[in-house]
């Protein structure tokens, strides 16, 4: 601040300084859903070759989709979790199972 008279904004010449805030990129969560007719197996190949998960955390994340109806599998960029979707699809069709991939914004 100044006590010059002539300065009636009191920032002396400097320009006003604006706060800016850094924008988090929103985050989208995948969902894979239950259904009746894919295999288990087949889920489980899935999470791991879409997922990186391990045989044992797949299986674990396959069950509960079976038990509860939906699980979210993981959380993604918006590009990232397009693609998998997309790659999931794909792959379920392909292999003539219903399988069932969505992702929504967190
Ligand atoms: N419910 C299926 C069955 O009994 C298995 C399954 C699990 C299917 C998870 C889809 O996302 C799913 N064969």
């Amino acid at each position: 601040m100044s006590d010059d008279p002539d300065d009636a904004d009191g920032d002396a010449g400097l320009a006003t300084k604006t706060r800016t805030r850094t924008q988090r990129p929103p985050l989208y969560k995948i969902l894979i859903l239950n259904d009746d007719y894919t295999p288990m197996e087949f889920v489980v190949h899935v999470l791991e070759r879409f997922f990186g998960l391990s045989h044992a955390q797949a299986f674990e994340l396959m069950l509960t989709v079976h038990k509860k109806g939906l699980a979210v599998v993981g959380v993604f960029s918006f590009e990232i979790a397009e693609t998998k979707v997309a790659q999931v699809m794909d792959f379920a069709r392909q292999h003539q199972h219903p399988l069932q991939c969505t992702m929504e914004k967190e």
